[in-house]
């Protein structure tokens, strides 16, 4: 079995981190009925209880002090203390290590320039030295799972920062980013210049980024609210702020902060994705494995996620069960995506099914076949499925679905990033906030917009190609 270290970088990073490991901590104590320290469980956590392994601890909610001896394999940055420090007082308090943080006080202004340049390099040996402590507790480190928004200034400058410093000190080690893209209506002005310039990092240095956009998250959560049956008083039980989704049960309903519903869905995301390093599986996707069958080319390293369900909390759970077959299509469905796109317009380049719960290869293999025909492949990568199957379904679900798909849909929202950047950058407003930070010149812009412009023509690219083909391959009237 191998491991992973999460690591969760600014307000964004954390709070979908935290939901995260919350999350997990259950789908464990549901599985884990013996509670014994395991080689599963030990994936994303490690026991700090040497006299005994047992871990009847990781019954979560009025159980309390019971998860002290697990400690989870995450790494906490943030240059603002405020979201730590409230983790270390909130249920899941035990879980983090006090040597796994590092915060500061001022925050980055959301400057993607102060996080990358400035606390960069202030803050590099220290980043260095925790993550080193946090892989020395792993036999066989295979992955990073990185958290962190765009729009911001530590997420996107820190976070993209530790990204570089991981290449370097473990070239080896997968490193995938998990990245929210802020909506159009973000409040933070600069958003689009962190966003581009910090892509230009994820671009060159990650493995997998698998970007979500919280205009679709909001969406996704509007959706839930409609779908979710209204209580015997007409009250919707579930949606935003409703307290329910947050996790650990009503009485947290005081403590709900808004962009928690929309966080379990990203949380969700990486249960899904990671569930087959987790636990066991008739056919295991190794994470290494959608990396290597995902990314035919290695910029192209975009992965648009969908999920159906939607969620799952857990017990709390009251949305109708899907129908197994229901689940694939909503899955290729524009309202699933955690990008506001639409794949099925688009040309895949590779697609993989993560699938959970009680499943056989042959419904797999059906619902592949039925969905075919709708969906565009490209011409050198026709069969581009790479399939999984993890025995575990999700807490309170009978299967869930993730597909992770490497499709050209994705330029759209870079396009759409790129228009609002340039919309400042013409008049270049606000710059100087940061060339003036030690370390940033004008050319991080130019370099950013290039590799935006880039990554936009190769994906186009692509796409001509395939019209090109598609063109030469209608069949031609026989002049007899
Ligand atoms: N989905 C989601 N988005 C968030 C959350 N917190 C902040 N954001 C978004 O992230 C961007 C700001 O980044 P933030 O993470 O607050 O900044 P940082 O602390 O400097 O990294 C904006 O686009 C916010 O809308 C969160 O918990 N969930
Ligand atoms: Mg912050």
């Amino acid at each position: 079995m191998t491991q992973s270290i999460v690591v969760q970088v600014g307000q964004c990073g954390n709070q979908i981190g935290y939901r995260f490991w919350d999350l997990a901590l259950r789908e464990h104590a549901s599985v884990n009925k013996s509670g014994v320290y395991d080689e599963s469980i030990s994936s994303f956590f490690r026991n700090v209880d040497s006299r005994h392994e047992d871990l009847s601890n990781i019954e979560l909610g009025n159980q309390k002090g019971k998860i002290k001896s697990l400690k989870a394999r995450a790494v906490l940055v943030d240059m603002e203390e405020g979201v730590v420090s409230e983790m270390l007082k909130g249920p899941l308090r035990e879980v983090f290590d006090h040597q796994q943080f590092i915060t500061d006080v001022s925050g980055c202004g959301n400057n993607w320039a102060v996080g990358h340049k400035m606390y960069g390099s202030q803050y590099r040996e220290q980043l260095s030295e925790i993550i080193r402590r946090a892989a020395e507790f792993c036999d066989c480190l295979q992955c990073f799972f990185i958290i962190h928004s765009m729009g911001g200034g530590t997420g996107s400058g820190v976070g993209t920062f530790v990204l570089n410093l991981l290449q370097e000190e473990y070239p080896d080690v997968y490193r995938f980013v998990t990245a929210v893209y802020p909506s159009s209506e973000d409040d933070v002005i600069t958003s689009p210049y962190n966003s581009v310039l910090a892509m230009r990092q994820l671009t060159e240095h990650a493995d997998c980024v698998l970007p979500v956009e919280n205009q679709a998250l909001v969406d996704i959560v509007n959706k839930i609210q409609q779908a979710v049956p209204t209580s015997k008083t007409g009250k919707k039980t579930y949606g935003p702020n409703t307290g329910n989704l947050s996790g650990v049960g009503d009485k947290k309903m005081k403590d709900e902060k808004p962009f928690d519903t929309m966080n379990n869905i990203v949380a969700n995301l990486l249960l899904n994705m990671t569930s087959s390093a987790r636990f066991e599986g008739s056919l295991n996707v190794d994470l290494n494995e959608i990396a290597m069958n995902l990314v035919p080319f290695p910029k192209l390293h975009y992965l648009v996620a969908s999920q159906s369900p939607l969620y799952s909390v857990g017990g709390d759970l009251r949305l109708p069960p899907r129908r197994l077959d229901q689940m694939f299509t909503d899955a290729f469905s524009p309202d699933h995506q955690l990008i506001k796109s639409n794949p099925k317009h688009s040309l895949y380049l590779a697609c993989a099914l993560m699938v959970r719960g009680n499943v056989e290869v042959s419904d797999i293999r059906r619902n592949i076949d039925k969905l075919k025909p709708s969906l565009k492949f490209i011409h050198w990568n026709q069969e581009g499925w790479k399939t999984g199957l993890c025995s575990v379904p999700p807490v309170g679900q009978q299967y869930s679905l993730l597909t992770l798909a490497n499709n050209t849909c994705i330029r759209q929202s870079f396009t759409d990033l790129r228009e609002r950047f340039e919309r400042l950058y013409k008049r270049k407003a606000h710059i100087h906030h940061y060339t003036h930070i030690d370390g940033m010149e004008m050319s991080d812009f130019t370099q950013s917009l290039e590799s935006l412009n880039s990554i936009v023509a190769e994906y186009g690219d692509v796409e001509k190609q395939m019209m090109n083909i598609g063109q030469e391959s209608v069949p031609r009237l026989n002049v007899l």
